[in-house]
Protein backbone atom coordinates (compact mmCIF):
# COMPACT_ATOMS: atom_id res chain seq x y z
CA UNK A 1 0.00 0.00 0.00
CA UNK A 2 2.77 2.04 0.21
CA UNK A 3 4.60 2.00 -2.36
CA UNK A 4 1.20 2.34 -4.25
CA UNK A 5 0.33 5.13 -2.81
CA UNK A 6 4.24 7.39 -2.81
CA UNK A 7 3.56 5.51 -6.76
CA UNK A 8 0.33 7.66 -7.17
CA UNK A 9 2.07 11.23 -5.69
CA UNK A 10 5.01 10.42 -7.73
CA UNK A 11 2.81 9.55 -10.86
CA UNK A 12 1.54 13.22 -10.81
CA UNK A 13 -1.50 14.09 -8.57
CA UNK A 14 0.42 16.61 -7.30
CA UNK A 15 -2.90 18.87 -6.41
CA UNK A 16 -4.14 15.94 -3.66
CA UNK A 17 -2.25 17.89 -1.05
CA UNK A 18 -2.50 17.44 3.23
CA UNK A 19 -4.60 20.16 4.69
CA UNK A 20 -1.52 21.13 6.57
CA UNK A 21 0.46 21.82 3.56
CA UNK A 22 -2.53 24.03 2.12
CA UNK A 23 -2.59 26.06 5.77
CA UNK A 24 1.53 26.33 5.03
CA UNK A 25 1.46 27.61 1.25
CA UNK A 26 -1.53 29.79 2.77
CA UNK A 27 0.82 31.49 5.20
CA UNK A 28 3.83 31.85 2.94
CA UNK A 29 1.60 33.61 0.58
CA UNK A 30 -0.20 35.55 2.96
CA UNK A 31 3.72 36.09 4.72
CA UNK A 32 5.30 37.48 1.75
CA UNK A 33 2.06 39.74 0.93
CA UNK A 34 2.46 41.19 4.42
CA UNK A 35 6.19 41.66 3.38
CA UNK A 36 5.72 43.19 -0.03
CA UNK A 37 3.41 45.83 1.65
CA UNK A 38 5.85 46.57 4.09
CA UNK A 39 8.74 46.96 1.85
CA UNK A 40 6.14 49.68 -0.31
CA UNK A 41 4.96 51.56 2.74
CA UNK A 42 8.78 51.89 3.81
CA UNK A 43 9.48 52.86 0.18
CA UNK A 44 6.51 55.56 0.24
CA UNK A 45 7.41 56.86 3.77
CA UNK A 46 11.09 57.06 2.38
CA UNK A 47 10.17 58.88 -1.39
CA UNK A 48 7.75 61.24 0.79
CA UNK A 49 10.21 62.59 2.85
CA UNK A 50 12.69 62.87 0.03
CA UNK A 51 9.47 64.70 -1.86
CA UNK A 52 9.47 66.79 1.34
CA UNK A 53 13.44 67.48 1.49
CA UNK A 54 13.43 68.60 -2.02
CA UNK A 55 10.66 71.12 -1.40
CA UNK A 56 12.41 72.83 1.76
CA UNK A 57 15.17 72.89 -0.43
CA UNK A 58 13.50 75.00 -2.94
CA UNK A 59 11.66 76.76 -0.13
CA UNK A 60 15.20 77.68 0.69
CA UNK A 61 16.32 79.22 -2.18
CA UNK A 62 13.64 80.97 -3.07
CA UNK A 63 13.30 82.76 0.56
CA UNK A 64 16.81 83.00 1.06
CA UNK A 65 17.22 86.42 -0.37
CA UNK A 66 14.42 88.35 0.80
CA UNK A 67 14.57 86.72 4.57
CA UNK A 68 18.67 88.01 4.47
CA UNK A 69 17.09 91.49 3.46
CA UNK A 70 14.57 91.37 6.14
CA UNK A 71 17.39 90.31 8.43
CA UNK A 72 19.77 93.20 7.41
CA UNK A 73 17.26 95.58 7.91
CA UNK A 74 15.99 94.37 11.20
CA UNK A 75 19.40 94.53 12.70
CA UNK A 76 19.74 97.99 11.87
CA UNK A 77 16.33 99.01 13.13
CA UNK A 78 17.06 97.20 16.59
CA UNK A 79 19.46 99.90 16.28
CA UNK A 80 17.35 102.31 15.91
CA UNK A 81 14.63 101.85 18.02
CA UNK A 82 12.52 100.39 15.11
CA UNK A 83 12.68 102.95 12.58
CA UNK A 84 13.99 101.64 9.30
CA UNK A 85 17.04 103.29 7.94
CA UNK A 86 17.55 106.79 6.08
CA UNK A 87 18.73 107.38 2.78
CA UNK A 88 17.54 111.08 2.35
CA UNK A 89 16.81 113.92 4.15
CA UNK A 90 13.33 113.85 3.51
CA UNK A 91 12.66 110.34 4.89
CA UNK A 92 14.41 111.77 7.75
CA UNK A 93 11.92 114.48 8.56
CA UNK A 94 9.17 111.93 7.77
CA UNK A 95 10.45 110.05 10.11
CA UNK A 96 11.12 112.38 12.50
CA UNK A 97 7.52 113.43 12.32
CA UNK A 98 6.22 110.05 13.11
CA UNK A 99 8.44 109.86 16.19
CA UNK A 100 7.61 113.31 17.66
CA UNK A 101 11.63 113.54 18.37
CA UNK A 102 14.37 115.21 16.40
CA UNK A 103 17.91 113.40 16.84
CA UNK A 104 19.96 116.39 14.81
CA UNK A 105 22.41 118.78 16.05
CA UNK A 106 22.26 122.54 16.53
CA UNK A 107 23.65 122.99 12.97
CA UNK A 108 20.71 119.98 11.67
CA UNK A 109 22.85 117.28 10.50
CA UNK A 110 21.15 113.63 10.71
CA UNK A 111 22.77 110.02 9.98
CA UNK A 112 22.30 108.69 6.59
CA UNK A 113 22.08 104.65 6.30
CA UNK A 114 21.93 104.21 2.76
CA UNK A 115 20.08 101.28 2.63
CA UNK A 116 21.95 99.58 -0.38
CA UNK A 117 24.96 99.42 2.30
CA UNK A 118 23.26 99.90 5.89
CA UNK A 119 26.71 99.05 7.49
CA UNK A 120 28.28 102.77 6.02
CA UNK A 121 26.40 105.64 7.54
CA UNK A 122 26.68 109.13 6.87
CA UNK A 123 27.10 112.52 8.68
CA UNK A 124 25.11 115.15 5.72
CA UNK A 125 23.46 118.58 6.34
CA UNK A 126 20.13 118.50 5.83
CA UNK A 127 17.92 121.67 5.13
CA UNK A 128 14.25 122.32 5.52
CA UNK A 129 12.54 125.36 2.87
CA UNK A 130 9.08 125.27 4.54
CA UNK A 131 7.93 122.22 2.05
CA UNK A 132 10.72 120.73 1.12
CA UNK A 133 13.84 118.72 3.09
CA UNK A 134 16.92 118.33 1.25
CA UNK A 135 20.28 117.06 1.67
CA UNK A 136 23.33 119.37 1.10
CA UNK A 137 26.24 117.53 -0.99
CA UNK A 138 28.11 120.97 -2.12
CA UNK A 139 27.91 124.61 -0.55
CA UNK A 140 30.18 127.75 -0.84
CA UNK A 141 29.69 130.68 1.22
CA UNK A 142 32.25 133.28 1.84
CA UNK A 143 35.59 131.26 1.16
CA UNK A 144 37.13 130.13 3.81
CA UNK A 145 37.39 126.57 3.12
CA UNK A 146 39.55 126.01 0.11
CA UNK A 147 38.36 123.66 -2.59
CA UNK A 148 41.06 123.80 -4.38
CA UNK A 149 42.44 119.71 -2.95
CA UNK A 150 43.56 117.14 -4.18
CA UNK A 151 41.22 113.40 -5.55
CA UNK A 152 41.59 111.73 -1.75
CA UNK A 153 39.90 114.71 -0.70
CA UNK A 154 37.15 115.12 -2.98
CA UNK A 155 36.55 111.48 -2.76
CA UNK A 156 36.46 111.42 0.99
CA UNK A 157 34.52 114.26 1.62
CA UNK A 158 35.71 118.25 3.58
CA UNK A 159 34.50 121.35 5.17
CA UNK A 160 32.03 121.87 7.80
CA UNK A 161 28.47 120.89 8.23
CA UNK A 162 26.42 123.33 8.28
CA UNK A 163 29.10 125.59 6.69
CA UNK A 164 31.21 125.25 3.77
CA UNK A 165 31.16 121.65 2.82
CA UNK A 166 31.42 118.98 -0.05
CA UNK A 167 30.22 115.45 0.95
CA UNK A 168 32.60 113.23 -1.00
CA UNK A 169 32.20 111.54 -3.94
CA UNK A 170 32.20 108.09 -2.45
CA UNK A 171 29.28 109.10 -0.16
CA UNK A 172 27.33 110.45 -3.53
CA UNK A 173 28.23 107.17 -5.12
CA UNK A 174 26.97 105.28 -2.13
CA UNK A 175 23.43 107.57 -2.01
CA UNK A 176 22.62 107.66 -5.20
CA UNK A 177 23.69 103.93 -6.15
CA UNK A 178 20.87 102.99 -4.16
CA UNK A 179 18.27 104.90 -5.31
CA UNK A 180 17.31 107.28 -7.68
CA UNK A 181 18.02 111.28 -6.57
CA UNK A 182 17.10 114.61 -8.09
CA UNK A 183 19.62 117.73 -7.79
CA UNK A 184 18.60 120.96 -7.11
CA UNK A 185 21.46 123.65 -7.19
CA UNK A 186 21.03 127.40 -5.90
CA UNK A 187 23.08 129.98 -6.96
CA UNK A 188 23.17 133.19 -5.29
CA UNK A 189 24.45 136.32 -7.14
CA UNK A 190 26.32 139.67 -5.54
CA UNK A 191 23.08 141.62 -6.41
CA UNK A 192 21.47 138.81 -4.05
CA UNK A 193 19.58 137.19 -7.07
CA UNK A 194 18.89 134.02 -6.50
CA UNK A 195 18.09 131.56 -9.83
CA UNK A 196 17.51 127.73 -9.27
CA UNK A 197 18.63 124.78 -11.97
CA UNK A 198 17.38 121.48 -10.75
CA UNK A 199 18.12 117.80 -12.64
CA UNK A 200 15.27 115.13 -12.08
CA UNK A 201 18.14 112.36 -12.20
CA UNK A 202 21.58 112.47 -10.74
CA UNK A 203 23.90 109.86 -10.41
CA UNK A 204 27.81 109.11 -9.27
CA UNK A 205 29.18 106.08 -10.22
CA UNK A 206 31.94 104.46 -8.47
CA UNK A 207 35.87 105.54 -7.77
CA UNK A 208 37.39 102.62 -10.87
CA UNK A 209 34.79 105.22 -12.97
CA UNK A 210 36.41 107.95 -11.99
CA UNK A 211 33.21 109.46 -9.70
CA UNK A 212 31.72 110.19 -13.55
CA UNK A 213 28.43 112.10 -13.66
CA UNK A 214 24.93 110.93 -15.10
CA UNK A 215 22.85 113.93 -15.07
CA UNK A 216 19.49 115.04 -16.62
CA UNK A 217 15.99 116.74 -16.54
CA UNK A 218 17.15 120.45 -16.53
CA UNK A 219 14.23 122.34 -15.06
CA UNK A 220 14.32 125.73 -13.35
CA UNK A 221 15.24 129.50 -14.12
CA UNK A 222 19.21 129.70 -14.04
CA UNK A 223 19.49 127.97 -17.87
CA UNK A 224 21.47 124.52 -17.85
CA UNK A 225 24.97 124.41 -16.91
CA UNK A 226 25.07 120.65 -16.20
CA UNK A 227 24.19 118.60 -18.62
CA UNK A 228 27.22 119.61 -21.01
CA UNK A 229 29.38 117.66 -18.15
CA UNK A 230 26.93 114.47 -17.89
CA UNK A 231 29.19 111.31 -18.91
CA UNK A 232 32.17 113.19 -17.68
CA UNK A 233 34.83 111.68 -15.04
CA UNK A 234 35.50 113.61 -12.20
CA UNK A 235 39.16 115.26 -12.49
CA UNK A 236 41.35 117.31 -9.62
CA UNK A 237 44.78 118.68 -10.01
CA UNK A 238 46.47 115.82 -9.51
CA UNK A 239 44.08 113.18 -11.05
CA UNK A 240 43.44 114.83 -14.79
CA UNK A 241 40.63 113.36 -16.71
CA UNK A 242 39.01 115.90 -19.10
CA UNK A 243 39.27 116.41 -22.37
CA UNK A 244 40.69 118.96 -22.62
CA UNK A 245 44.61 119.76 -23.90
CA UNK A 246 45.51 121.23 -20.58
CA UNK A 247 44.45 120.32 -16.87
CA UNK A 248 41.22 122.01 -16.38
CA UNK A 249 41.75 121.69 -12.52
CA UNK A 250 44.78 123.62 -12.40
CA UNK A 251 43.38 125.89 -14.89
CA UNK A 252 40.25 126.87 -13.34
CA UNK A 253 41.22 125.76 -9.93
CA UNK A 254 38.59 123.26 -8.75
CA UNK A 255 37.66 119.75 -8.38
CA UNK A 256 35.09 118.85 -11.11
CA UNK A 257 33.53 116.77 -14.34
CA UNK A 258 35.87 118.53 -16.63
CA UNK A 259 35.34 118.50 -20.06
CA UNK A 260 36.80 120.94 -22.08
CA UNK A 261 36.64 122.60 -19.94
CA UNK A 262 32.87 123.17 -18.04
CA UNK A 263 29.56 125.19 -18.32
CA UNK A 264 29.99 125.23 -14.66
CA UNK A 265 33.00 125.56 -12.06
CA UNK A 266 31.10 125.51 -9.20
CA UNK A 267 33.99 124.25 -6.58
CA UNK A 268 36.20 126.97 -8.25
CA UNK A 269 37.87 129.72 -6.94
CA UNK A 270 36.24 131.63 -4.02
CA UNK A 271 36.51 135.74 -5.13
CA UNK A 272 35.02 138.04 -2.68
CA UNK A 273 33.22 139.81 -5.07
CA UNK A 274 31.62 138.98 -8.99
CA UNK A 275 35.56 139.39 -10.44
CA UNK A 276 36.37 136.00 -11.35
CA UNK A 277 39.44 137.79 -13.67
CA UNK A 278 40.58 134.51 -14.73
CA UNK A 279 37.17 132.70 -15.19
CA UNK A 280 38.18 130.35 -12.42
CA UNK A 281 35.54 131.47 -10.03
CA UNK A 282 32.23 129.84 -8.63
CA UNK A 283 31.11 130.46 -12.42
CA UNK A 284 27.70 129.24 -13.82
CA UNK A 285 28.39 130.38 -17.55
CA UNK A 286 24.81 130.15 -18.77
CA UNK A 287 24.12 132.50 -16.44
CA UNK A 288 25.93 135.56 -15.66
CA UNK A 289 28.99 134.29 -17.62
CA UNK A 290 32.55 132.39 -16.95
CA UNK A 291 33.91 135.69 -15.30
CA UNK A 292 31.06 136.11 -13.20
CA UNK A 293 32.20 134.52 -9.50
CA UNK A 294 28.90 133.41 -7.55
CA UNK A 295 28.42 134.75 -4.05
CA UNK A 296 26.96 131.29 -2.63
CA UNK A 297 26.44 128.03 -4.04
CA UNK A 298 24.39 125.12 -2.72
CA UNK A 299 24.31 122.12 -4.40
CA UNK A 300 21.11 119.42 -2.62
CA UNK A 301 19.77 115.96 -3.08
CA UNK A 302 16.85 114.32 -2.44
CA UNK A 303 15.66 110.68 -3.05
CA UNK A 304 12.67 110.42 -6.19
CA UNK A 305 9.91 108.41 -5.22
CA UNK A 306 10.17 104.90 -5.87
CA1 LIG B 1 43.44 117.36 -20.09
Amino acid sequence: MGSQNQKKRKTGDVWSCSKKEILLASLALHVTTLLMFIVCLILLIQMKSQLEYTNAICHGILETPSNEHVFTIRDETEVFDGIPPFYGCAEFRYDEERRGTIVTDSQNTVTLYPFNNQTKSIIADCVYNGTDSWLVIQRRLHGTISFYRDWESYASGFGKLGDEYWIGLRNLHLLTSGQNYRLQIVLTSWEDVTKIAEYSSFYIANEPSNFSIAIYGYSGNADDGMTYHSGQSFSTYDRENDENFGNCAKRYHGGWWYKRCYHANLNGRYYNSSNGIEGDGVAWSKWLGDFYSLKSVEMRIQPNPM
